[in-house]
């Protein structure tokens, strides 16, 4: 979550003076002019010449999360696809400038770059293995008035041309939280303080008129194709941009083998009850049937290979649900508008899986795997539930599971106990692509990869009801539009380990533990164990500071709960690798006193390794460092730097090496509560994270 509970979108900013909050700053709405302008810049006349389509193909640069994968053995969900960003590949057309600024397209790509196509421009991709299936994350411009456009993109094989279609129409939302899908709007809330002005317009500045389009965001999408037959490695795929289109921006692709359908023949099968697989007829009444009949017979429910139209949610309780593996079933919707809103607030509903309310007891023993599901939401309504799967389930399972379009992927509202979401993918979300909210335990989040989510990737929300004991663990999470890649948000004795996030873009970070938006305390001990971050860490953009990778944030309540992180690698951190913080208006009533850092890496800092602002501290054992761009401990503490030092302690228990440009990062004259403070430290651009010498 980016939106802070009592309706202000912004903290205030706990600067060191306050002539820092004055100074004008480059009008964020004049960034988000360039990137938008960025559309038509990019459909100028590219100089490179085409080589030959017979030249010998270039060696396939495969990456996770564009990073060497040696960078992230063991860390993040075990894919069968293979990544290959475009700004590798070979092209015609241009390789956009590396950038992480907010609003901008290049600041949304996967490995912060792309490349931009003019009409009849391509890229190709020598295929690293055998391939029958491919994945394409794009963003083309949006309509002039918002809505979205279609355009096709055409894929050439050694023999065969094959056309995906690309939309906007789940991309691009605008202006002040929740958003809206139309560029042309003014202020949604011109009461709120806004960073671009750093006023509240209505009150401060009544003339304002914002850039527009004001603050663009979420430009890419994905889609995907299975080809007829298989390609072998070696081969190119060459993706040529429509004509009619100003630019067209590939991301990346990734390529697999997928397996034949999966056939289940003891079971309910939909298609007996009247589904339509063609994905004309309503196919919810007929899944419902085969859910009742399953109930009689003990049968899972199967769901052969099609398109199932559902538009509303289907309810199941004790019923287990099988697809033929989401690349060949899918269950899609329209998202519809309700004649009058529902008891739970919704004024929408939309296809979905949905448990009974934990209020009338919650759904149990629910299993469904081997599906897609696509929805249609595009805009941002936090009353509505149009989610994939939602509701209430305890020991149930979720597993290999396609899910796009929706609301939220999984938004589970418990209290509930033991849900393992497993071996899926969740992408082109409008906020979440994981929330596990209010009293969820035992429930485990693993393997499962999320990309282009519009809020927090992975979280858990212990609102009103205490979450604990549950593990996010395996997960890839790439290019959260907005907020964090996992976000914890109080709970009791809960684990992220072995994740691997990458390129979280504003208002969040990579990793991060809040107590805010009304969370239950943090109580035992939250485990942060082996996760790896890439290009996290990045600029606050009301806060005006730089985050840090891990950022660690104490709002409604000191968090006084043990917080152990243990094997984290924090790899090219735009500013800080590690950020502990509160909000200036609570500066001196809240801490974070029990935090402890083991055996953690920082391959490359804009700035500091550890940022403080907050009282209270932490201990530091084998934290090593490099490419360090500024004083390795900014200690601001509380901000009322008494004689006797920083509010905020450090604590050295041996092994912390390493530093950059100012020397060691923990040098003795910074411990144990040495004041640095310095807001905004110049920041170095480290070099691309390397592989770690062995010791
Ligand atoms: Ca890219």
């Amino acid at each position: 979550m980016a939106v802070y509970s009592d309706g202000n979108e912004h903290p205030k900013l706990p600067t060191r003076n306050e002539s820092t909050m004055t100074r004008p700053l480059p009008a964020v709405a004049a960034i988000a002019a360039a990137s938008v302008a960025l559309a038509v810049l990019a459909a100028a006349p590219a100089a490179t010449a085409a080589p030959p389509w017979s030249a010998p193909p270039p060696d396939p640069v495969v990456t996770r999360a564009a990073l060497d994968p040696a960078l992230t053995e063991g860390r993040g969900a075990d894919v069968p696809f293979l990544e290959q960003e475009a700004e590798n590949a070979r092209t015609n057309g241009i390789v956009l400038e590396a950038g992480r600024d907010a609003y901008t397209v290049a600041g949304e790509a996967s490995g912060r770059s792309a490349v931009s196509l003019a009409p009849g421009q391509w890229v190709e991709f020598t295929l690293p293995a055998p391939t029958n299936a491919i994945t394409v994350r794009y963003s083309i411009p949006d309509a002039e008035d918002g809505g979205g456009i279609t355009a096709p993109l055409r894929i050439t094989t050694k023999n065969k041309p094959y056309t995906l279609t690309m939309t906007s129409q789940y991309a691009y939302l605008y202006n002040q939280y929740p958003f809206t899908n139309d560029p042309n709007a003014g202020l949604l809330h011109p009461d709120w303080w806004i960073t671009e002005c750093s006023c509240v317009p209505q009150f401060d500045l009544p003339d304002f008129q914002p850039d527009k389009p004001f603050r663009p965001m979420k430009f890419f999408d994905e889609e995907r194709v299975l080809f007829d037959k298989t390609y072998q490695a070696g081969d190119v795929i060459r993706l040529t941009a429509p004509h009619g289109v100003a630019a067209t921006v590939i991301d990346l692709i990734d390529t697999e083998i997928v397996g034949p359908p999966r056939e289940v023949r003891k079971a309910e099968n939909v298609l007996q009850y009247g589904a339509d697989r063609h994905g004309r007829k309503d196919s919810a009444p007929a899944i419902e049937k085969a859910v009742a009949a399953a109930h009689t017979s003990g049968l899972p429910v199967y769901l052969p290979p099609g398109t199932y139209r559902v538009d509303r949610h289907i309810v199941v309780d004790d019923v287990t649900i099988i697809g033929a593996g989401h690349w060949y079933t899918k269950v899609k919707g329209r998202e519809v508008a309700l004649s009058t809103p529902a008891p739970d607030g919704s004024v929408h509903t939309g296809v979905g899986f949905y448990g009974k309310d934990a209020a009338d007891g919650g759904s149990r023993n629910v299993h469904i795997s081997g599906l897609a599901i696509e929805g249609d939401v595009r805009e941002r309504i936090d009353t509505d539930q149009v989610n994939g799967i939602g509701g209430a389930f305890s020991d149930s399972t979720f597993r290999d599971l396609h899910i796009q379009h929706t609301k939220v992927g999984i938004w589970l509202d418990g209290p509930m106990s033991n849900v393992t979401i497993e071996d899926s993918i969740i992408v082109d979300q409008i906020a979440d692509a994981v929330n596990l909210h209010r009293g969820v335990t035992d429930s485990r989040v693993v393997n499962t990869f999320v990309r282009n989510t519009g809020d927090d990737g992975l979280a858990m929300w212990a609102e009103t009801d205490q979450n604990g004991g549950n593990v996010f663990e395996r997960n890839t999470v790439q290019s959260p539009t907005l907020a964090n890649g996992i976000a914890i948000y109080g709970g009791r004795d809960n684990t992220v380990a072995r994740n691997l996030v990458a390129d979280p873009v504003r208002e969040g970070s990579g990793l991060h533990a809040g107590a805010r938006f009304g969370a239950e305390p943090f109580e035992g001990t939250l485990s942060f164990t082996d996760n790896t971050t890439v290009r996290a860490g990045g600029f606050e953009l009301n806060w005006r500071i730089g985050l840090g990778s891990l950022w660690i944030y104490a709002l409604d309540r000191s968090i006084d709960g043990a917080i152990r992180v243990t094997g984290d690698h924090y790899l090219d951190s735009t500013y800080n690798a590690i950020m502990m913080v509160s909000e200036w208006a609570v500066r001196n009533d809240v801490a974070i006193t029990d935090v402890a850092f083991q055996d953690v890496r920082v391959d490359g800092t804009g700035t500091s390794v550890l940022s403080a602002r907050v009282a209270g501290g932490a201990s530091f054992e084998n934290v090593d460092a490099r490419n360090v761009g500024a004083v390795g401990i900014n200690n601001c503490g509380s901000f009322n730097f008494p004689p006797t030092g920083s509010e905020f302690t450090v604590t050295d228990l041996g092994g912390n090496d390493g530093g950059g440009t100012i020397g060691p990062w923990m040098a003795a004259w910074e411990l144990p509560n040495t004041i640095t403070c310095d807001d905004r430290p110049p920041v170095v651009t480290p070099p691309p994270p390397s592989p770690w010498a062995q010791p």
